[in-house]
């Protein structure tokens, strides 16, 4: 069994979906967290200057879809061949999409910025995003029925409910208009095993 070492910020953000993968896979990992003051002397040490981080028996590892990616074919999460990946991918990538436009609220510098920003996030940026992985999902080769993909639990419902919950900081109850979507992140968040890690997660703003 490897050793894994997972840095992040004290946040859920990009990081969630690796957890709930070491959490269903039952993996141990170390959930190192940086407060954003450890930031600026933590930041030149990461090779991308970025965060999520991963250590996998001392080799670092950088880019969270990667890391999702990987964890996910390693565990069972990634549908039964290279066709359902790709078709888990495509949901993974466009669910991830949320996290440009909800960083131009987070580095708002003014109120009427952040205001400006977030009006655009919840009118226009997530009902698209949404409105995509509705219309993704719905494509015959998905077999989707519960799930996104293959009517199985994979990275892509993961990924998927994470970026949910990314969307809902700035847009509390961002699914409401989508009912279909929300039966899928219900369905993730009522698995025994992430129900339970969020029970007990720490509880953090983003
Ligand atoms: N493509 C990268 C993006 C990583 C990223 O933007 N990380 C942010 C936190 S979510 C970060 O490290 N921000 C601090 C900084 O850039 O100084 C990934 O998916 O891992």
């Amino acid at each position: 069994m490897s050793n894994y070492k997972l840095v992040y910020f004290d946040g859920r953000g990009r990081a969630e979906t690796i957890r709930y993968i070491f959490k269903l896979a039952g993996v141990k990992f170390e959930d190192k967290r940086y407060e954003m003051s450890d930031w600026p002397a933590v930041k030149p040490t990461i090779p991308t200057f970025q965060l999520p981080m991963l250590e996998i028996d001392g080799k670092i590892i950088l880019q969270s879809k990667s890391m999702i990616m990987y964890l996910a074919r390693k565990h069972n999460l990634y549908g039964k061949d290279e066709f359902e990946g790709m078709c888990i991918d495509m949901i993974i990538d466009t669910a991830d999409d949320v996290v440009p436009p909800w960083d131009l609220i987070f580095f708002s510098t003014t109120e009427e910025e952040k205001a400006k920003h977030t009006k655009n996030f919840q009118e226009v940026e997530v009902p698209l995003i949404y409105s995509r992985l509705e219309r993704l999902r719905a494509l015959e080769h998905m077999h989707a029925g519960d799930y996104f993909v293959s009517n199985k639990l994979t990275a892509a419902d993961l990924h998927f409910a994470s970026m949910v919950e990314v969307a809902n900081v700035y847009f509390p109850n961002s699914l409401a208009k989508f009912p279909v979507l929300k039966a899928v992140f219900d369905r993730v968040v009522s698995n025994p095993v992430i129900a339970e890690w969020r029970k007990v997660r720490p509880v953090t703003p983003w």
